[in-house]
Protein backbone atom coordinates (compact mmCIF):
# COMPACT_ATOMS: atom_id res chain seq x y z
CA UNK A 1 0.00 0.00 0.00
CA UNK A 2 1.40 3.41 -0.92
CA UNK A 3 -0.01 7.07 -0.23
CA UNK A 4 0.70 9.35 -2.81
CA UNK A 5 1.97 11.92 -0.24
CA UNK A 6 4.40 9.65 1.23
CA UNK A 7 7.93 9.14 -0.07
CA UNK A 8 9.16 6.19 -1.83
CA UNK A 9 9.85 3.23 0.30
CA UNK A 10 12.53 0.85 -0.27
CA UNK A 11 12.70 -1.85 2.99
CA UNK A 12 10.50 -4.63 4.11
CA UNK A 13 10.07 -2.47 7.47
CA UNK A 14 9.19 0.57 5.43
CA UNK A 15 5.94 -1.28 3.55
CA UNK A 16 4.98 -2.79 6.99
CA UNK A 17 5.09 0.72 8.51
CA UNK A 18 3.12 2.89 5.40
CA UNK A 19 0.24 -0.29 5.71
CA UNK A 20 0.13 0.62 9.37
CA UNK A 21 -0.37 4.04 8.84
CA UNK A 22 -2.98 3.27 6.14
CA UNK A 23 -4.78 1.48 8.08
CA UNK A 24 -4.77 3.74 11.08
CA UNK A 25 -5.29 6.85 9.03
CA UNK A 26 -8.72 5.36 7.56
CA UNK A 27 -10.17 4.13 10.70
CA UNK A 28 -9.29 7.33 12.79
CA UNK A 29 -10.61 9.05 9.42
CA UNK A 30 -13.72 6.84 9.13
CA UNK A 31 -14.76 7.95 12.93
CA UNK A 32 -13.91 11.48 12.56
CA UNK A 33 -16.31 11.83 9.19
CA UNK A 34 -18.99 9.56 11.07
CA UNK A 35 -18.82 12.12 14.08
CA UNK A 36 -18.63 15.28 11.82
CA UNK A 37 -21.69 13.43 9.55
CA UNK A 38 -23.96 12.69 12.87
CA UNK A 39 -23.11 16.84 14.35
CA UNK A 40 -24.57 18.43 10.45
CA UNK A 41 -27.45 15.97 10.51
CA UNK A 42 -28.48 16.55 13.93
CA UNK A 43 -27.88 20.16 14.11
CA UNK A 44 -30.49 20.88 10.66
CA UNK A 45 -32.74 18.31 12.20
CA UNK A 46 -33.34 19.76 15.35
CA UNK A 47 -32.04 22.89 14.41
CA UNK A 48 -34.92 25.61 16.57
CA UNK A 49 -38.15 25.72 15.02
CA UNK A 50 -38.45 22.54 13.14
CA UNK A 51 -40.80 20.09 13.41
CA UNK A 52 -38.85 17.08 15.14
CA UNK A 53 -40.17 14.82 17.15
CA UNK A 54 -39.23 15.80 20.27
CA UNK A 55 -40.83 13.53 22.96
CA UNK A 56 -39.18 11.11 25.21
CA UNK A 57 -39.26 8.02 23.90
CA UNK A 58 -41.05 5.16 26.48
CA UNK A 59 -38.80 3.65 29.59
CA UNK A 60 -38.79 0.26 28.15
CA UNK A 61 -37.08 1.05 24.77
CA UNK A 62 -34.86 4.13 26.20
CA UNK A 63 -33.27 1.33 28.35
CA UNK A 64 -33.12 -1.11 25.93
CA UNK A 65 -31.22 0.97 23.37
CA UNK A 66 -29.06 2.79 26.07
CA UNK A 67 -27.78 -0.64 26.82
CA UNK A 68 -27.18 -1.81 23.37
CA UNK A 69 -25.55 1.87 22.49
CA UNK A 70 -22.87 1.56 25.93
CA UNK A 71 -22.11 -1.90 24.71
CA UNK A 72 -21.12 -0.74 21.21
CA UNK A 73 -19.10 2.42 21.96
CA UNK A 74 -17.07 0.77 24.83
CA UNK A 75 -16.49 -2.38 22.70
CA UNK A 76 -15.89 -2.00 19.09
CA UNK A 77 -13.13 1.23 19.61
CA UNK A 78 -11.66 -1.47 21.98
CA UNK A 79 -11.20 -3.67 19.34
CA UNK A 80 -10.46 -1.29 17.08
CA UNK A 81 -7.45 -0.04 19.52
CA UNK A 82 -6.37 -3.45 20.69
CA UNK A 83 -5.57 -4.56 17.09
CA UNK A 84 -3.77 -1.14 16.04
CA UNK A 85 -1.56 -1.68 19.17
CA UNK A 86 -1.38 -5.44 18.52
CA UNK A 87 -0.14 -4.59 14.96
CA UNK A 88 2.02 -1.28 16.10
CA UNK A 89 3.64 -3.73 18.84
CA UNK A 90 4.53 -6.81 16.62
CA UNK A 91 6.22 -3.80 14.20
CA UNK A 92 7.59 -2.35 17.07
CA UNK A 93 9.59 -5.83 18.46
CA UNK A 94 10.87 -6.11 14.71
CA UNK A 95 12.18 -3.33 14.30
CA UNK A 96 14.15 -3.40 17.43
CA UNK A 97 15.65 -7.09 16.93
CA UNK A 98 17.81 -6.90 14.19
CA UNK A 99 18.26 -10.73 12.63
CA UNK A 100 21.16 -12.85 14.10
CA UNK A 101 24.01 -13.00 10.66
CA UNK A 102 22.77 -9.01 9.96
CA UNK A 103 25.90 -7.60 8.04
CA UNK A 104 27.36 -4.94 10.30
CA UNK A 105 27.86 -1.81 9.79
CA UNK A 106 29.24 0.78 12.24
CA UNK A 107 28.23 4.12 12.36
CA UNK A 108 30.29 7.35 14.10
CA UNK A 109 28.28 10.64 13.49
CA UNK A 110 30.27 13.72 14.91
CA UNK A 111 29.49 17.26 13.81
CA UNK A 112 28.54 17.25 10.97
CA UNK A 113 28.89 14.57 9.15
CA UNK A 114 28.28 10.59 9.15
CA UNK A 115 31.08 8.63 9.29
CA UNK A 116 30.77 4.90 8.15
CA UNK A 117 32.71 1.78 8.87
CA UNK A 118 32.43 -1.59 6.69
CA UNK A 119 33.59 -4.64 8.97
CA UNK A 120 35.75 -5.49 5.41
CA UNK A 121 37.66 -2.17 6.06
CA UNK A 122 35.91 0.39 3.61
CA UNK A 123 35.10 3.66 5.34
CA UNK A 124 32.85 6.25 4.01
CA UNK A 125 31.70 9.55 4.86
CA UNK A 126 27.94 11.14 4.16
CA UNK A 127 27.45 7.95 2.27
CA UNK A 128 26.57 4.21 2.85
CA UNK A 129 26.49 1.51 0.31
CA UNK A 130 24.49 -1.63 1.49
CA UNK A 131 23.17 -4.70 -0.48
CA UNK A 132 19.75 -5.09 -1.82
CA UNK A 133 17.93 -8.39 0.29
CA UNK A 134 20.30 -8.61 2.75
CA UNK A 135 19.72 -7.45 6.30
CA UNK A 136 22.18 -4.83 7.70
CA UNK A 137 22.55 -3.46 11.07
CA UNK A 138 24.08 -0.72 12.29
CA UNK A 139 26.14 -0.28 15.25
CA UNK A 140 26.10 3.63 15.78
CA UNK A 141 27.44 6.34 18.19
CA UNK A 142 28.48 9.84 18.66
CA UNK A 143 31.61 11.63 19.34
CA UNK A 144 30.17 14.85 20.57
CA UNK A 145 26.30 16.27 20.28
CA UNK A 146 23.40 13.52 20.20
CA UNK A 147 22.45 13.34 16.48
CA UNK A 148 20.20 11.29 14.42
CA UNK A 149 20.26 9.03 11.44
CA UNK A 150 16.93 8.99 9.75
CA UNK A 151 16.30 7.55 6.26
CA UNK A 152 12.70 8.30 5.68
CA UNK A 153 12.49 5.57 2.35
CA UNK A 154 13.51 3.08 4.81
CA UNK A 155 10.58 4.47 7.60
CA UNK A 156 13.59 5.06 9.74
CA UNK A 157 14.74 6.89 12.40
CA UNK A 158 17.16 6.13 15.57
CA UNK A 159 18.99 8.78 17.96
CA UNK A 160 22.99 8.53 17.72
CA UNK A 161 24.26 9.31 21.64
CA UNK A 162 27.61 10.16 22.74
CA UNK A 163 28.77 7.27 25.13
CA UNK A 164 26.24 4.99 23.81
CA UNK A 165 25.17 2.36 20.69
CA UNK A 166 22.28 2.51 19.35
CA UNK A 167 21.16 0.05 17.06
CA UNK A 168 18.92 -0.32 13.77
CA UNK A 169 18.55 -2.36 10.97
CA UNK A 170 16.90 -2.51 7.39
CA UNK A 171 16.83 -5.35 4.85
CA UNK A 172 16.25 -2.68 1.21
CA UNK A 173 14.24 -3.94 -1.41
CA UNK A 174 14.99 -1.87 -3.92
CA UNK A 175 18.59 -0.89 -6.10
CA UNK A 176 18.79 3.18 -6.08
CA UNK A 177 19.39 6.56 -3.88
CA UNK A 178 17.79 7.66 -0.81
CA UNK A 179 18.21 10.41 1.26
CA UNK A 180 19.93 10.22 5.06
CA UNK A 181 19.53 13.06 7.13
CA UNK A 182 20.42 13.80 10.45
CA UNK A 183 16.98 14.59 12.23
CA UNK A 184 17.95 16.38 15.70
CA UNK A 185 19.65 19.53 16.11
CA UNK A 186 23.04 19.22 16.57
CA UNK A 187 24.98 22.31 16.28
CA UNK A 188 25.40 25.23 13.30
CA UNK A 189 25.61 22.88 10.48
CA UNK A 190 23.21 20.30 11.61
CA UNK A 191 21.44 21.37 8.32
CA UNK A 192 24.07 19.94 6.11
CA UNK A 193 24.34 16.77 7.74
CA UNK A 194 22.98 15.23 5.12
CA UNK A 195 23.99 12.04 2.52
CA UNK A 196 22.66 9.34 0.94
CA UNK A 197 22.37 5.54 0.96
CA UNK A 198 22.96 3.81 -1.88
CA UNK A 199 21.64 0.05 -2.07
CA UNK A 200 23.21 -2.09 -4.72
CA UNK A 201 22.42 -5.82 -5.92
CA UNK A 202 24.11 -8.09 -3.94
CA UNK A 203 26.40 -9.09 -7.31
CA UNK A 204 27.61 -4.75 -7.61
CA UNK A 205 27.97 -4.50 -3.55
CA UNK A 206 30.55 -7.27 -4.04
CA UNK A 207 32.21 -5.66 -6.70
CA UNK A 208 32.20 -2.07 -4.90
CA UNK A 209 33.49 -4.11 -1.87
CA UNK A 210 36.11 -4.82 -3.94
CA UNK A 211 37.16 -2.39 -5.67
CA UNK A 212 37.61 0.64 -2.39
CA UNK A 213 38.99 -2.91 -0.92
CA UNK A 214 42.46 -0.26 -0.04
CA UNK A 215 42.74 -0.69 3.78
CA UNK A 216 42.86 -3.68 6.61
CA UNK A 217 39.29 -5.05 8.10
CA UNK A 218 38.13 -3.19 11.47
CA UNK A 219 38.80 -6.74 12.89
CA UNK A 220 42.78 -6.47 11.47
CA UNK A 221 43.01 -2.51 12.74
CA UNK A 222 41.28 -3.78 16.23
CA UNK A 223 44.36 -6.29 16.72
CA UNK A 224 46.68 -3.83 16.28
CA UNK A 225 45.14 -1.39 18.63
CA UNK A 226 45.39 -4.02 20.83
CA UNK A 227 48.99 -4.59 20.36
CA UNK A 228 49.25 -0.66 20.56
CA UNK A 229 47.26 0.35 23.81
CA UNK A 230 49.21 -2.28 25.80
CA UNK A 231 45.78 -4.74 26.27
CA UNK A 232 48.17 -8.02 25.64
CA UNK A 233 50.30 -6.95 28.66
CA UNK A 234 47.38 -7.97 30.80
CA UNK A 235 45.17 -9.94 28.81
CA UNK A 236 47.31 -12.01 26.70
CA UNK A 237 49.15 -15.32 27.27
CA UNK A 238 51.66 -15.68 30.07
CA UNK A 239 51.32 -12.25 31.75
CA UNK A 240 52.09 -10.98 35.03
CA UNK A 241 48.48 -9.80 35.92
CA UNK A 242 45.96 -11.88 36.58
CA UNK A 243 43.03 -10.78 33.65
CA UNK A 244 40.32 -12.55 31.72
CA UNK A 245 41.12 -14.33 28.54
CA UNK A 246 39.05 -12.26 26.23
CA UNK A 247 38.25 -15.01 23.63
CA UNK A 248 34.84 -16.06 22.50
CA UNK A 249 33.84 -13.40 25.14
CA UNK A 250 30.99 -11.85 22.62
CA UNK A 251 27.65 -13.14 23.24
CA UNK A 252 28.50 -15.21 26.41
CA UNK A 253 27.34 -14.33 29.83
CA UNK A 254 29.52 -12.86 32.48
CA UNK A 255 29.16 -13.20 36.30
CA UNK A 256 30.45 -10.02 37.67
CA UNK A 257 31.66 -9.72 41.44
CA UNK A 258 28.45 -7.82 42.20
CA UNK A 259 26.79 -10.85 41.68
CA UNK A 260 24.98 -9.98 38.66
CA UNK A 261 25.20 -11.48 35.18
CA UNK A 262 25.07 -9.90 31.80
CA UNK A 263 25.77 -10.76 28.18
CA UNK A 264 28.60 -9.13 26.67
CA UNK A 265 27.27 -7.58 23.53
CA UNK A 266 29.13 -4.49 22.21
CA UNK A 267 27.33 -2.23 25.20
CA UNK A 268 29.31 -4.67 27.81
CA UNK A 269 33.04 -4.45 25.64
CA UNK A 270 32.49 -0.39 25.54
CA UNK A 271 31.81 -0.12 29.07
CA UNK A 272 34.73 -2.91 29.87
CA UNK A 273 37.23 -0.86 27.91
CA UNK A 274 36.27 2.80 29.45
CA UNK A 275 34.61 2.24 32.52
CA UNK A 276 36.19 -1.01 34.23
CA UNK A 277 35.20 -0.53 37.78
CA UNK A 278 31.38 -0.22 36.33
CA UNK A 279 31.13 -3.91 36.04
CA UNK A 280 34.03 -5.97 37.40
CA UNK A 281 34.48 -10.17 36.07
CA UNK A 282 33.86 -12.28 38.97
CA UNK A 283 36.82 -13.45 40.41
CA UNK A 284 39.38 -10.72 39.22
CA UNK A 285 40.71 -7.39 40.85
CA UNK A 286 39.84 -4.33 39.48
CA UNK A 287 42.88 -3.04 38.70
CA UNK A 288 42.45 -2.40 34.70
CA UNK A 289 42.96 1.22 33.87
CA UNK A 290 40.22 2.96 32.09
CA UNK A 291 40.91 4.16 28.59
CA UNK A 292 38.11 6.56 28.70
CA UNK A 293 39.26 9.61 26.77
CA UNK A 294 42.19 7.55 25.19
CA UNK A 295 40.17 5.71 21.86
CA UNK A 296 38.28 7.59 19.61
CA UNK A 297 35.20 6.29 18.79
CA UNK A 298 36.46 4.73 15.58
CA UNK A 299 39.19 3.35 17.02
CA UNK A 300 36.69 1.76 19.56
CA UNK A 301 34.53 0.09 17.09
CA UNK A 302 37.84 -1.88 15.38
CA UNK A 303 38.24 -3.02 19.13
CA UNK A 304 35.31 -4.17 19.36
CA UNK A 305 34.97 -6.15 16.25
CA UNK A 306 38.46 -7.79 17.20
CA UNK A 307 37.16 -8.85 20.39
CA UNK A 308 34.06 -10.17 18.86
CA UNK A 309 36.39 -11.62 16.10
CA UNK A 310 39.08 -13.70 18.38
CA UNK A 311 37.83 -17.22 18.90
C1 LIG B 1 46.64 -3.66 33.83
C2 LIG B 1 46.11 -4.83 33.18
C3 LIG B 1 45.06 -4.64 32.10
C4 LIG B 1 45.14 -3.91 30.94
C5 LIG B 1 46.29 -3.07 30.45
C6 LIG B 1 43.89 -4.12 30.24
N1 LIG B 1 43.07 -4.92 30.99
FE1 LIG B 1 41.21 -5.52 30.45
N2 LIG B 1 40.97 -6.41 32.26
C7 LIG B 1 41.96 -6.52 33.23
C8 LIG B 1 41.40 -7.19 34.39
C9 LIG B 1 42.15 -7.53 35.68
C10 LIG B 1 40.05 -7.48 34.08
C11 LIG B 1 39.03 -8.17 35.00
C12 LIG B 1 38.50 -7.22 36.03
C13 LIG B 1 37.55 -6.23 35.45
O1 LIG B 1 36.54 -6.63 34.86
O2 LIG B 1 37.83 -5.02 35.56
C14 LIG B 1 39.83 -6.96 32.74
C15 LIG B 1 38.61 -7.06 32.06
C16 LIG B 1 38.46 -6.78 30.72
C17 LIG B 1 37.29 -7.08 29.95
C18 LIG B 1 36.06 -7.83 30.45
C19 LIG B 1 36.41 -9.30 30.31
C20 LIG B 1 35.34 -10.29 30.63
O3 LIG B 1 35.66 -11.50 30.73
O4 LIG B 1 34.17 -9.93 30.74
C21 LIG B 1 37.51 -6.65 28.67
C22 LIG B 1 36.57 -6.74 27.47
C23 LIG B 1 38.81 -6.04 28.66
N3 LIG B 1 39.36 -6.14 29.90
C24 LIG B 1 39.41 -5.49 27.54
C25 LIG B 1 40.61 -4.80 27.56
C26 LIG B 1 41.13 -4.04 26.46
C27 LIG B 1 40.47 -3.94 25.08
C28 LIG B 1 42.29 -3.48 26.88
C29 LIG B 1 43.18 -2.53 26.09
C30 LIG B 1 42.53 -1.33 25.60
C31 LIG B 1 42.51 -3.90 28.25
N4 LIG B 1 41.46 -4.70 28.63
C32 LIG B 1 43.59 -3.56 29.01
C33 LIG B 1 43.25 -6.08 33.14
C34 LIG B 1 43.74 -5.27 32.13
CU1 LIG C 1 23.64 15.81 13.55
Amino acid sequence: MKLPFLPEVASTLGERVDALFAAVALVTGAVALAVVALLVIFALKYRRGSRADRRRAPEAVRLRIERRLEVAWIGIPMLLFSAAFAWAAALYFDHAAPPDGALEIAVVAKQWMWKLQHATGQREIDELHVPVGIPVKLVMTSQDAIHSFYIPAFRLKQDVLPGRYTVLWFTATHAGEYHLFCAEYCGTDHSRMIGRVVALDPAQFQRWLAANNAEPTMAARGEALFGALGCGGCHGPGSAVRAPPLEGLYGRPVALADGRTVTADERYLRDAILLPAKEVVAGYAPVMPSFSGQIPEGDLLDLIAYLKRVT
